[in-house]
């Protein structure tokens, strides 16, 4: 069965990678499909952002990189918070050099990913061999990886056969890549008129927003129902729509949560 005529918790049980388990047990259990994306720069806004969204999102996506007060205290709060609230953590590294540098990247350094990321994700451009440096490190501790297969900035690359060449790759390593960061679904990319898919790649969908149609710098933004119905992807990934004005952040984050959702049951009802 197509993962667009199933719940996320039909689709949990088929999954055997934790991290994807984990990401759509916590989806149905909070009853959210948003994701947010907290790209600020002081430790203190980014742990009061996620403490205000955390009842009302099923992951939080982070940029560690930004962080002008980094240390490591800062990663047991945000695991403290992901525990009072029930969400999945990923960190949006966006990894694109050779296995062995990648494995080091993911691993080391000051902001040592692998160790508290449930779920972290890497560019196809240097082809399987970036799959297989990330887990080595990360299937051993149970995470997943996605592709980014879709960019939503205007005049990106990520298009035709890269996108092609990308999926097919992500088949021969199933069991780390639970799916794609893209626009719309990837299962059937790449084949035959007429062959039915295996795949149930989970996609999260950055470029996000209900009030208006982008930035000054090339971002693109859908609506919830644009990208969770029409184009059947399985998160919403929000930002600066909902922090961007700090009085409001639950209440935009609610109205973000609601809107993903009601355009998941439309789905689901409209195919089943
Ligand atoms: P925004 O404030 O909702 O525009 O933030 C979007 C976030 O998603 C931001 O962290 C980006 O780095 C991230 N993103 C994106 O916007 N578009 C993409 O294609 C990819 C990531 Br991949």
């Amino acid at each position: 069965m197509s993962p667009l005529q199933q719940t996320y918790t039909q689709r949990a049980s088929s999954h055997s990678n934790p991290a994807a388990k984990l990401l759509l047990e916590t989806i149905e259990r909070k009853k959210s499909n948003l994701a947010i994306s907290v790209d600020v720069t002081k430790s203190k806004d980014f742990l009061s952002i996620i403490d205000n969204v955390g009842p009302f999102v099923c992951l939080v996506k982070t940029h560690v990189d930004i962080i002008e007060d980094f240390d490591e205290s800062l990663i047991s709060k945000l695991q403290e918070l992901s525990s009072k609230h029930d969400f999945v953590i990923f960190e949006d590294r966006k990894f694109a050099d050779i296995g062995n540098t990648v494995a080091l990247q993911y691993s080391s350094g000051i902001h040592k990913i692998a160790s508290w990321s449930h779920i972290t994700n890497a560019h196809p451009v240097p082809g399987p061999s970036i799959i297989s440096g990330l887990s080595s490190v990360g299937l051993p501790l149970g995470r997943g990886l996605l592709l980014l297969t879709e960019m939503s900035t205007k005049g990106a690359l990520t298009t035709g056969t890269y996108t092609e060449e990308a999926v097919r790759m992500a088949r021969a390593q199933r069991d780390f890549v639970i799916g794609f960061i893209a626009q719309r679904r990837m299962d059937y990319v790449g084949l035959a008129p007429g062959q039915v898919s295996e795949d149930d790649f989970l996609i999260l969908t950055p470029g996000v927003g209900l009030d208006i149609k982008g930035d000054s710098m090339g971002q693109q933004y859908r609506t919830p129902r644009e990208v969770i119905l029409e184009s059947g992807c399985d998160v919403i990934i929000v930002g600066r729509g909902i922090y961007k004005n700090v009085d409001d952040i639950p209440n935009q984050a609610k109205r973000y949560r609601d809107a993903g959702w009601e355009a998941y049951l439309d789905r689901i009802s409209s195919t089943t």
